[in-house]
């Protein structure tokens, strides 16, 4: 019987849990960050399991494992882990990550107020403020993203048929906008909105082969934003984005919302320079910016910026103990 330890700072970024975890992470193989976490799912996923399902976790957890970075013009690697699997990239993550590791003197960045992070997606570049030791904000200038298909025609029993667009932000998307069969995320309950959303990824999953044009590993949908019209002042849009089973993110998403800006500067709808106040179901937001155009294999892409706040609220050691039955966790 064997007892795996693990220190972790717990905390969030505008609502959503970030368990950072400051020992206990596993040597991984691999020249790149995206290859550490391919080693990572293959040997480790209980880890992951353990640390963010139940009873440790809940359906909500994400948190990440820190390394040394595989690139030369990064300051620190990270390893995201969530309830859905282990993300390529996580944007309320590492606005969490940066703030409790700056804030703990975790990492030491080569320039103050600028840390350069390897993440599995690519390089992020993330550049806080901070006021003695605490960290105010932070903001991601996150890897390239683009408008995948538009118009996918889908069908789930509870809205009939929908017409979603997909798009990428360092995960896929589908992001569903007032149409026919569906006006607002306001109008149903967050059970039923995970109940739909469950459904509409298996449908996309099991219909359309979703993959990266430039990295096989990054393919499918774990999530699916759902849209509706903001309530906090200031706000342009809102969203509720499902993730694993049955979390609805509490923070506007920041991939998401990377995925929005590429989805309406490729409609044509927003441009360089533009901003996106970006609202969650809970009301907390984060600014959304597209800092400048690009091209992923051909495709018409962005640059996106997020920023948003997070904070500590705990310290956590936490034990995988063999002789519990639920030491790899659960999900109802
Ligand atoms: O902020 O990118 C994000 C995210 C992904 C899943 C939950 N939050």
């Amino acid at each position: 019987m064997a007892v795996t330890e693990f220190e972790c700072i717990d905390g969030h970024t505008c609502g959503n849990p970030v368990r950072l975890v400051t020992k206990g992470a596993p040597e991984l193989t691999g020249n790149t960050q995206a290859e550490r976490r391919l080693d990572f799912l293959a040997r480790y996923d209980w880890m992951r399991t353990g640390l963010m399902d139940e009873p440790r976790g809940h359906a909500q957890m994400s948190g990440a494992f820190l390394y040394p970075p595989t690139r030369d013009d990064c300051d620190v690697a990270v390893l995201y882990i969530e309830t859905s699997g282990c993300l390529p990239m996580c944007g309320h993550g590492t606005i969490g990550v940066v703030t409790m590791a700056i804030e703990h003197g975790i990492v030491t960045p080569k320039t103050p107020g600028v840390l350069n992070l390897d993440t599995p997606a690519g390089k992020v570049v993330a550049e806080y403020t901070q006021v003695g030791r605490k960290v105010q904000s932070v903001k991601l200038t996150n890897v390239p993203s683009f408008l995948y298909m538009k118009d996918v025609e889908v069908e789930i029993a509870a809205l009939g048929k929908l017409k979603v667009d997909i798009a990428y932000g360092g995960n896929f998307y589908p992001i569903v906008e007032a149409q026919q069969n569906y006006r607002d995320m306001a109008d149903y309950t967050p059970a039923q909105l995970v109940a739909m959303g469950n459904e509409l990824r298996d449908y996309l999953n099991a219909h359309f082969d979703i993959v990266h044009p430039l990295d096989a590993n990054i393919r499918g949908v774990r999530h699916v934003q759902w849209t509706g019209a903001p309530k906090t002042p200031g706000s342009h849009a809102a969203n509720a984005v499902l993730y694993g089973a049955a979390a609805l993110d509490r923070s506007p998403c920041g991939t998401g919302t990377s995925a929005r800006l590429a989805q309406r500067y490729g409609r044509g709808l927003m441009q360089a320079g533009d901003v996106l106040v970006h609202e969650s179901i809970i009301g907390s937001q984060f600014t959304g910016t597209i800092e400048a155009e690009c091209e992923v294999a051909g495709i018409p892409a962005i640059i996106p910026g997020v920023a948003g706040w997070a904070i500590t609220t705990g310290y956590n050691r936490i034990l995988l103990d063999d002789a519990d039955p639920y030491v790899h966790g659960f999900v109802v």
